[in-house]
């Protein structure tokens, strides 16, 4: 409860900031991509994880109000980024299932691009899976938001028990194959046949595909046998301030 009470607040008190975690093209190591994540810079707690309080924002409805903060700073710091020379690459913003309960998603999502000034090919929205089926991911919302140039991401693929027929049905243009596939790779060969059929199965599809939660040479080495070529993990970098991927993966100006 105290906590929920903070974390209304947190929004004004400016205490929540993005990280970025870099998406690199194997083979070059050019940064492609970034993925925004919140953290909370709380007072005495110190940096508390979104896996603590996004829960508590979506039970309590203050992730609209979050969800909105996270879009608008991501557009806004991508937009900086590309004014001062930085690479033209998109950010991808995770949105909660909640936020499609909102009608108004689509034109206040194309308000922001508009007030930021970023461009709409260089957001891309991370839905889950499982948020797919969820009859509130409405088509009408998902192509209102194509329809204007934002790009969607399937986050966490393959984990979310659901059919694959929603793959034909929406517009959707990236999977991230989840991590609990790569984890033990090297060793599993269920999870390498898994992964091996979604790089396959987007391929088919013309979709992009992309590996999160690479840790080691050796699984990057597995994914890039197998034709995968975008890669995020701690392996190249974990999610980092913006002020630290300009220093470590800016091309010096
Ligand atoms: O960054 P970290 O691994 O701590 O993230 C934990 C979880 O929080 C992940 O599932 C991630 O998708 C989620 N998350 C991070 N940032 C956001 C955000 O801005 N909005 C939503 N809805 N989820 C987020
Ligand atoms: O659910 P989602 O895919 O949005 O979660 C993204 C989170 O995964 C990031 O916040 C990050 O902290 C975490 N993450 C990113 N790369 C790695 C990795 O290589 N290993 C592990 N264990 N976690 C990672
Ligand atoms: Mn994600
Ligand atoms: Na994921």
């Amino acid at each position: 409860i105290e906590l929920e009470v903070e974390l209304r607040q947190a929004i004004a008190r400016k205490q929540l900031f993005l990280n970025y975690q870099p998406q690199i093209r194997a083979g070059d190591g050019q940064m492609i991509g970034v993925e925004a994540l919140v953290r909370w810079n709380h007072p005495t707690k110190g940096t508390i994880s979104p896996g603590v309080f996004i829960p508590i924002a979506e039970e309590t409805g203050i992730i609209y109000e979050m969800g909105t903060w996270v879009l608008r700073e991501a557009c806004r710091q991508m937009k900086e980024w590309h004014r001062g020379g930085g690479p033209l690459i998109p950010v991808s913003v995770n949105l909660s299932s909640q936020q499609f309960h909102q009608t108004n998603l689509a034109m206040y999502i194309k308000e922001i691009l508009e007030e930021t000034g970023l461009e709409p090919q260089y957001l891309e929205l991370e839905i889950t899976e499982s948020m797919m089926m969820d009859a509130t991911v409405s088509r009408s919302i998902l192509n209102e938001l194509t329809e204007s140039g934002i790009r969607i991401s399937l986050d966490d693929f393959g984990t979310g028990y659901s059919s694959l027929s929603y793959l034909k049905l929406l517009p959707i243009h990236k999977l991230k194959i989840d991590r609990s596939f790569i984890r033990d790779i090297t060793e599993n060969n269920n999870d390498k046949a898994i992964v091996a059929t979604i790089i396959s199965m987007a391929q088919h599809l013309n979709m992009d595909v992309i590996a999160e939660g690479i840790e080691t040479k050796e699984q990057l080495d597995i994914l890039m046998d197998n034709d995968c070529k975008k890669i995020q993990g701690y392996y190249y970098s974990k999610p980092l301030p913006a002020q630290d991927v300009e220093e470590a993966f800016f091309a010096p100006m």
